[in-house]
């Protein structure tokens, strides 16, 4: 063999590893839609002979959507295209469509699936086997065949279905903090996926990718803009770009919504007054949302953040906020839309308890709202923090519409460098008792309206998409989107069922893979509890960033913006005292709750320092004072991270290289911050307790001055609008 020959040989070689190992990259954008190749051969026969042909009587937009997905399944899972069938022969027959074009069929499908559910259903007709997937509406059987696909995603049997099912919520909606100039508040994932510049004339393929897998969880509606909203989202030139996201969204069963500014009257219409009592101000709205429903029939309504962190709002004209969000309502009712009224309010003037100033600000409307309107409630009291109880206003405007608002972006949880899977946070406040109708009242059941069948139900989870190729910044904040719809169509599954699906469906089945990974993401926010705010600890971030710790601000903009407000450490001890000798949050909660949560014998100790100030000596349950309590805490939170690094590096191999690699580096990072975070706190705290870090634990690299003049620029998040942060 010549030298020259040799050389091409190897060349030849390179090329070829260089061309598998392509194969194999993965760089997350298909999420949990990957189909990936099923390589279990006998699974794979077993399916392949169950689904031989394909009756799809696909005539509108939907359900053409619908056909070409499940294609597109099958095809990447088992590498066929079932064939139309015309004459029956053998072999597994899917007959996907809607209750009325099957209707010679005569399947019998209950009534409990209403107009978003499905039916998915083995059944023989003539002898012959079929599978059916069937619904009410074309959108119902997109969901059927997304959940259909999923069953062989995660290699389930399909030989012998009966699956009915239906969402709990009517409106399960993504808030994106978008701006129009493209940033993201509080956005880690890159910029804004919307590209105004380029619309309407450019339909990027990520609006319709991101219309499918909101549609393969049930989403049903996105809010496209922040809700710090620039008043220009109203304007025509706008209203034709939404228009055009709106006709991909539709084929998906996608409506839009838009945060709107109360002071849009002023700012784009000339008025000299956005009083929501004003003839003018009426008419106004009521022309704009005359106009919106020109451009999309199918919009879905508004949403709005008003006197809240400088947002203008009906107060600044003297009004409530009944008058404001009705006045709205009144707008939209005409076009069936709705407002999603949010009450994350806190009253620059009244130097009352943060913590207790929705509440007090909205209890008092409860009942006077329209029945289009449907006020958005944070799930805890003060702002997405790592851990919160649940919020006192959940059960206590029976008489309301109220909708869950968890935010999946990170902004409390670490950005998108931090593993946090936040399924357990969401499930631990949606399954707490409320007691406001009775035992087993939990925040699930009252955003469900199980106590006012007549009210409109509703859950918002503030999107964490961005333009990152792998949409979410780390590939396990996907996981977060993922779960959030499905959460939002049944509130009551469980984190783990969730989790076990979403890894199957984006990695592997491979359990050695699936077992070790899911324990690792069901651990991993109670992680991150630990090494930022453990027992109840809450709001010690870094000022106005919300970056890394900063537990000893205490010059923010406002009182309540600042670490010390809400830690009140100082010698004798530590926490918000908000029992019946401090500021009385409890009050606002249900006498069994209050009970439960104000006696320190029954106080859990993750709530600890939300509801109590106690002495650093404090006995805690496990014998240890307060202050050894919480270093190890904090200790343990950063040795879990260090613990889910050692897990994922056997996961070597069995995922692709690309994402394999990415995670480990960004848990690399998670290391790092997680042991600031704890340092910095400990130091901190120790300069009030003035006891020891005990022996067992390795002493912070630094002092405590050098966390402290940590300087970050350009951090992410901050967004371009002109609006106030805390
Ligand atoms: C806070 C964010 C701020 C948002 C605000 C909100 O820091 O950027 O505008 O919530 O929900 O958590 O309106």
């Amino acid at each position: 063999m010549t030298k020259y020959s040799l050389k091409n040989k190897y060349l030849l070689l390179l090329l070829l590893l260089v061309a598998i190992n392509k194969a194999h990259a993965d760089s997350g954008y298909k999420l949990w839609l990957e189909y990936n190749k099923i390589t279990y051969q006998r699974a794979s026969a077993v399916y392949r002979q169950q689904l031989r042909y394909l009756i799809f009587p696909a005539a509108s937009d939907q359900l053409k959507a619908a056909r070409g997905e499940l294609l597109k399944g099958l095809d990447g899972m088992l590498s066929i295209l079932p064939g139309d069938a015309k004459t029956i022969t053998d072999g597994q027959t899917l007959v996907i469509g809607t209750r009325q074009s099957l209707k010679s069929l005569s399947i019998v499908v209950p009534d409990t699936i209403g107009s978003e559910g499905y039916l998915i259903k083995t059944a023989f007709i003539h002898q012959k086997k079929y599978t059916i997937i069937t619904a009410n509406t074309d959108v119902a059987v997109l969901y059927g065949v997304f959940n259909f696909l999923k069953l062989i995603q995660t290699n389930q049997p399909i030989s012998n279905l009966n699956i009915a099912d239906h969402p709990r919520i009517m409106y399960r909606v993504l808030d994106h903090w978008d701006n129009l100039n493209r940033t993201v508040e509080r956005g880690y994932a890159g910029s804004s996926i919307w590209n105004w510049h380029k619309l309407p004339g450019i339909i990027d393929q990520r609006y319709i990718d991101y219309a499918r897998a909101n549609a393969s969880v049930g989403i049903n509606g996105s809010v496209i803009n922040n809700v710090n909203a620039d008043a220009l989202i109203l304007s025509p030139q706008y209203l034709t770009k939404i228009q055009a996201l709106a006709n991909v969204f539709r084929v998906y069963g996608i409506k839009i919504y838009l945060s709107v500014k109360f002071s849009s009257p002023v700012e784009l219409g000339g008025l000299k007054t956005a009083d929501p009592l004003d003839a003018a101000v009426k008419k106004w709205w009521a022309d704009k949302a005359d106009e919106i429903y020109r451009y999309i029939p199918d919009f879905g309504g508004f949403l709005v953040k008003a006197n809240s962190e400088g947002q203008p709002g009906p107060q600044t004209y003297g009004r409530t906020h009944a008058d404001g969000a009705n006045m709205l309502a009144d707008a939209l009712a005409p076009h069936h839309g709705i407002v999603m009224w949010r009450a994350f309010v806190y009253d620059n003037n009244v130097p009352d308890d943060r913590s207790k100033q929705a509440y007090n600000e909205f209890k008092p409307f409860d009942g006077k709202f329209k029945d289009n309107v449907i006020i958005q409630v944070k799930n805890g009291p003060i702002d997405f923090q790592p851990r919160e109880p649940f919020h006192p206003l959940f059960g206590a405007m029976p008489n309301t519409a109220l909708m869950m608002e968890f935010q999946l972006t990170q902004e409390y949880l670490g950005f998108s460098t931090h593993l946090v899977y936040e399924a357990p946070l969401f499930a631990e406040c949606l399954q707490s008792d409320t007691y406001t109708q009775g035992k087993g009242s939990t925040v699930s059941r009252v955003i469900k309206g199980d106590f006012n069948k007549k009210l409109i139900t509703g859950m918002a989870g503030v999107a964490n998409i961005g333009s990152d190729l792998n949409w979410c910044g780390h590939p396990f904040a996907q996981a977060n989107w993922y779960a959030f719809g499905r959460m939002a169509w049944n509130p009551d599954q469980s984190p783990a069922a969730i989790a076990d699906d979403w890894l199957k469906m984006t990695f592997t089945n491979n359990t050695v893979f699936v077992s070790p990974v899911k324990k690792l993401m069901l651990q991993s926010r109670e992680n991150t509890v630990n090494y930022m705010t453990p027992l109840g600890l809450h709001h010690i971030m870094g000022v106005s960033t919300h970056y890394g710790p900063g537990p000893w601000v205490d010059n923010a903009g406002r009182p309540d913006w600042n670490a010390t407000y809400y830690h009140k450490a100082d010698s004798a001890g530590i926490g918000f005292n908000r029992t019946g000798t401090g500021s009385n949050a409890l009050e606002q909660y249900a006498p069994q709750v209050n009970a439960h949560w104000g006696n320190l014998q029954t106080c859990p100790d993750e709530y600890l320092l939300w509801f109590h100030h106690l002495r650093w000596t404090y006995k805690m349950r496990s014998g240890r004072s307060l202050w050894d309590e919480m270093v190890h805490h904090y200790y343990q939170g950063a040795d879990s991270v260090k613990q889910m690094g050692l897990t994922w590096d056997k996961m070597q191999g069995k995922i692709d290289a690309e994402r394999f690699t990415e995670v480990k580096q960004l848990m690399q990072t998670q290391l790092a911050e997680a042991t600031t975070w704890r340092d910095a706190c400990v130091l901190y705290f120790q300069t009030f307790s003035k006891m020891p870090i005990g022996a067992g634990y390795p002493k912070p690299a630094h002092p405590l001055s050098y966390y402290k003049d940590m300087k970050f620029y350009y951090v992410p998040g901050i967004g371009g609008n002109n609006y106030m942060t805390n």
